[in-house]
């Protein structure tokens, strides 16, 4: 999997999807790297050179068939593991039903994080709850970790009296002061630059307070990708810097968005430990999260992760998939589900059966249903009630600029 995606040689070739709707994927039937084959360096004494191979590679903790093992399994307790696969169904239900929102009208946009489960929720349960989180779009997870109220963020994605950044924000655009959940920005890979300079004054302060973002395979070619590298690397902030390379960016292949290397290699230029992981081993991003808190909390500085991984659905619900790929394609992606996967091993290991999962499906539908019925109580999208007109004007500046002011007594609110 760590192999080049263009040629070296004239004549040159950039990079481009390797199927294209009606070719059949043919993609190999597992990943060729295995649990075991990559070791645990020290997080105090590991240097960027330590973790070639580990960029180059893919750390795992599950194999196909869902056993656990190598130096990398966090030994996970029981209901450790299964609050991690409740989150994960949490997410997908809720996904699934605020789609069908988006579909009937009851939403004006909507994102899912199909197939991406395991990313935030995994990384989340492994930090602080005084840690930072600076996410895109595709970690709304997180919040579920540091327990959200999900009225709330269905209110957010109606955009009624009660969203909290008052209809200012496109729908899943969250943002949650409380859950230290920072605005999702919609111009992509903004927030890397802002986690590293919140972990800088976090570190000049002397708090044990880590950062971690997420950007996207396509974001990872903007420049604030390579700014929060540089910026952390030079001043050892106390982040952890991941690419979700999830395959796609809308309808551009990520064959089209690195010269041929890793994303992961990219980190070990500006000398940092670099790691590709399984994005859909729930077990292996956990414990490689947990090394780079480590390694942050000490003063050792930054962690670069590839978080490898396979946008199963469209990019939004304003994106139409089978224009540029198969159809069947994430159902044949060798990286599989990271709910089933999980729920494969935990059965495995004999903590859980369908019957217990399909229940918690229920549960968890029911609870979102309830969810949105009480959040339709503070406005719908049809009929609102929405937030005041005045509130374009409030909550953004300390200090109103004059020119704002002017607008604001323009339109008399
Ligand atoms: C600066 C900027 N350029 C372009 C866009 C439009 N846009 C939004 S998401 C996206 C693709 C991002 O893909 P990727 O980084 O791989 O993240 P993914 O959606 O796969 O999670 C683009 C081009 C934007 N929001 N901001
Ligand atoms: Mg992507």
């Amino acid at each position: 999997m760590g192999e080049r995606t263009t040629a070296t040689t004239a004549p040159y070739t950039v990079g481009t999807a390797p199927f294209r709707p009606g070719d059949e994927p043919v993609f190999a039937k597992g990943f060729t790297e295995q649990p075991g084959d990559l070791g645990m360096p020290d997080p105090i004494k590991a240097t960027a050179d330590d973790t070639m191979a580990h960029a180059k590679g893919l750390v795992r903790v599950l194999d196909d068939a869902g056993n656990a093992s190598g130096e990398w399994d966090p030994q996970l307790d029981e209901d450790s593991l299964k609050l991690g696969l409740e989150y994960m169904l949490r997410l997908r239900v809720f996904d699934d039903r605020m789609i069908k929102m988006q579909r009937t009208g009851k939403l004006s946009f909507y994102m899912r994080s199909f197939g991406e489960e395991a990313v935030a929720i995994a990384q989340t349960m492994a930090l602080e709850t005084q840690d930072w989180l600076f996410p895109s779009y595709r970690q709304p997870g997180a919040q579920f970790v540091r327990g959200r109220d999900m009225v709330s963020m269905i209110c957010h994605c109606i955009g009624n009296t009660e969203d909290n950044v008052r209809g200012r924000q496109m729908p899943v655009h969250y943002t949650w002061k409380e859950g230290r959940f920072i605005s999702i920005s919609s111009p992509v890979g903004t927030q890397f630059s802002q986690a590293v300079g919140v972990a800088m004054a976090s570190a000049y302060k002397g708090l044990d307070e880590v950062c971690i973002t997420w950007l996207g395979d396509g974001t990872s070619a903007q420049g604030d990708y390579h700014y929060g590298l540089n910026f952390a690397s030079t001043f050892k902030a106390p982040v952890i810097l991941n690419v979700v390379n999830n395959q796609w960016a809308i309808s551009t292949h990520k064959n089209l968005a690195t010269g041929g290397r890793t994303f992961a290699e990219r980190g070990l230029a500006y000398d940092i430990p670099s790691f590709r992981v399984d994005g859909n081993d729930f077990l292996a991003l956990y414990s490689v999260t947990k090394w780079a808190r480590k390694r942050a909390a000490a003063g050792l500085g930054a962690t670069h992760i590839e978080v490898y991984t396979y946008r199963a659905g469209a990019h939004s619900s304003s994106d139409d998939p089978s224009a540029y790929r198969p159809q069947n394609e994430h159902e044949l992606w060798p990286g599989g589900d990271p709910i089933d996967r999980l729920k494969q091993h935990m059965e495995k290991i004999g903590i859980w059966d369908s019957n217990q999962h399909d229940a918690l499906i229920q549960k968890i539908d029911d609870e979102v249903m309830t969810a949105y019925k009480k959040a339709c109580e503070f406005g719908d999208l049809a009929n609102g009630p929405y937030p005041p007109a005045s509130t374009i004007f409030t909550e953004v500046y300390e200090e109103v600029p004059w020119h704002i002011q002017e607008q604001r007594e323009e339109l008399g609110k």
